[in-house]
């Protein structure tokens, strides 16, 4: 019988790992400056130059305040959170309207980039890409977050003069209604947003993300899969459920 024990508890405690990590957990897409791979192996996001420098940061001479390093995405039926990392959110640019915060890109039917990784994906560009920005977080004063639509002609995503060949910036048209509204905050090197999208976005298998701030100096992008939960750590519940049953019956036996 303590051997049953032994093993329920373990079992338990796996399950509840599991149960953690599943519903706590989030992909991160790097994008270091400097040379050498991110962490996981991939290569920072430069996309095509344009007129621009060629590089992770714009501006090499920001001493790394605009360097975006990575952004999680926790993506788990139709929820989402991202939180981006950069010392940008701490600096003063901050207080400055052409640095501010800008929006957050969402491809539903995934990041499909041109060119490849070991050259930071140079042949990609705003004209230049198989992937399909069809949905834009803006950010409004007041700490709130608004899904919306990105069609073409309308709310068209443009090129700005620092990263004239790169997505950029939602432009606003009206009348404008939000899909749906979440929320942002930031720290001092993070900028946290949290929305509960639309139910169509518990159908997507990849979402591609894509984030600049609004000066465009630095663009991080790439994809995530969704956290397959809570039906996991249901189905792991059940089990626990069952197996204690079991055991209840063995030991009045
Ligand atoms: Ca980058
Ligand atoms: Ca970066």
């Amino acid at each position: 019988m303590k051997r049953n024990l032994i093993t329920i508890g373990a079992l338990a405690f796996t399950a509840l790992l599991f149960g953690l990590t599943a519903s706590g957990s989030a992909a991160t897409i790097y994008d270091h400056a400097g040379p050498g791979p991110n962490p996981d192996g991939t290569s920072s996001y430069w996309g095509n130059p344009g007129s621009t420098p060629s590089g992770d940061v714009h501006d090499p001479r920001d001493e790394g305040v605009f360097d975006v390093t990575h952004m999680d995405v926790a993506f788990s039926g139709a929820a989402l959170k991202v939180t981006i990392h950069s010392a940008f959110f701490g600096s003063s640019y901050m207080n400055r309207p052409e640095y501010s915060l800008g929006n957050l890109f969402l491809a539903t039917a995934g990041w499909k980039p041109t060119g490849s990784a070991d050259n930071h994906y140079q042949a990609n560009s705003k004209d230049h890409t198989d992937t399909v920005w069809n949905y834009a977080i803006q950010l409004q004063a007041d700490g709130d977050a608004q899904l919306l639509p990105v069609m073409v002609g309308k709310g068209v995503i443009a090129g700005g003069s620092l990263r004239d060949t790169q997505e950029w910036q939602y432009q606003t048209f009206s009348p404008e209604t939000p899909l749906s509204t979440g929320t942002w905050g930031k720290t001092m090197d993070s900028l946290t947003i949290t929305m509960d999208l639309p139910e169509e976005f518990s159908e997507v298998t990849s979402l591609g993300i894509h984030w600049t701030m609004f000066c465009g100096n630095d663009v991080i992008e790439g994809r995530v899969s969704p956290i397959p939960e809570p039906a996991t750590s249901l189905l792991f519940g059940l089990g626990l459920a069952g197996l204690s049953g079991l055991l209840r019956r063995k030991t009045k036996q």
